[in-house]
């Protein structure tokens, strides 16, 4: 149970709370990773009214109360910089985010190896408030710079057998020390279906919280896919590839019953072991282990930007 770490003095477990969570811990089939054994215990479900969000119509921006930065830096998934919350923060100074190119492959014009820098130059920066909402549970609501990911699709020119998009992250043992422990199959992969990529709300991270985006939250390039589980968002990426056929995400690879190559946030598609319902706000009111709690929403509250794109697919099969 990695989310059992403090976040901030106020944040303590309530003994009946630890006890119970293990007692759901000790019930299942315990895998070693994480992410598979992180379901935090949720209170019964509450019959709250229909939640409102903040999210803005064009979903780009949303009011809600954003998270710290501490927090949003601190309490970090990046299994390259170890398992635990606190790893990244620790250990992420090793990683060289400059000078950084990304290799791109596959069914498109461009083919190579591209400086970073001579990559994002033609592309506009942008200012994003999004919800990030991790598969295990929690959530966090973070300002975000970078450059839509369609706009720098369109600057590599993919074919039309290009129906995905696959990333990779940068798998350096000498930068990484995570990658000693077979935690997972390195390097971490994701991909996009080409319309996914294509959506104006997917995101190419630069930045966040008006600076450079700190190591432990991926520098210098990661992916942000809002109304998918935070593990689609890819940090550190270092190859870009166009191919036909559906990518190999790391997660899915890993335990394909329990993470789909979708993973679209999705309350009504319970992970196997514990439920997607509710979600634990870790936002600038205190982040104690229940408070918070708020109902989650399908697509992460960006159905009425994405939810077009699944027309016709049948979300449990394809979750
Ligand atoms: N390369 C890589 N990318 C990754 C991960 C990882 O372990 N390695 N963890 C994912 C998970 S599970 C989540 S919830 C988010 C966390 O992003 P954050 O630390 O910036 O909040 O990053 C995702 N991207
Ligand atoms: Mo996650």
């Amino acid at each position: 149970m990695r989310d059992s770490q403090p976040l901030t003095e106020n944040d303590v477990t309530p003994e009946w709370a630890y006890r119970r969570r293990k007692l759901l811990m000790a019930g299942a089939a315990l895998p070693a990773l994480c992410l598979s054994g992180c379901g935090e215990a949720q209170p019964p479900a509450s019959t709250s009214p229909a939640p409102t969000t903040g999210i803005s119509a064009d979903g780009l921006t949303t009011t809600e109360v954003q998270t710290s930065f501490r927090d949003a830096t601190t309490y970090n998934n990046f299994y390259e910089f170890g398992l635990s919350k606190d790893d990244p923060a620790r250990e992420a100074w090793r990683l060289k985010p400059r000078p950084w190119s990304v290799e791109v492959s596959g069914e498109c014009e461009r083919i190579g190896r591209v400086d970073l820098d001579a990559l994002l130059k033609p592309l506009a920066v942008e200012e994003r408030i999004y919800r990030l909402r991790c598969v295990e549970g929690w959530s966090m609501v973070i300002p975000w710079r970078g450059v839509s990911l369609a706009a720098l699709i369109k600057t590599l020119k993919p074919g039309s057998r290009a129906k995905y998009i696959a990333f990779e992250t940068l798998a350096d043992p000498e930068q990484m020390p995570g990658l000693r422990e077979p935690a997972l199959d390195w390097p971490y992969r994701e991909g996009l279906r080409m319309d996914e990529a294509m959506n104006p709300l997917a995101l190419l991270a630069t930045g966040m919280y008006g600076r450079d985006l700190p190591n432990q939250n991926g520098a210098p390039l990661r992916l942000i896919v809002p109304w998918k589980y935070g593990f689609k968002s890819i940090k550190s990426i270092v190859r870009v590839r166009f191919q036909e056929k559906m990518p190999v995400s790391t997660w899915n690879q890993s335990q394909p019953e329990e993470y789909g190559f979708f993973s679209n946030v999705n309350p009504d598609v319970d992970h196997p072991r514990w439920s997607q319902k509710t979600e634990r706000r870790i936002a600038a009111s205190g982040n104690s282990l229940f408070a918070d709690r708020i109902p989650t929403l399908p697509f992460n509250g960006y159905g009425a930007q994405v939810a077009g794109l699944y027309s016709g697919m049948d979300l449990r099969r394809w979750f």
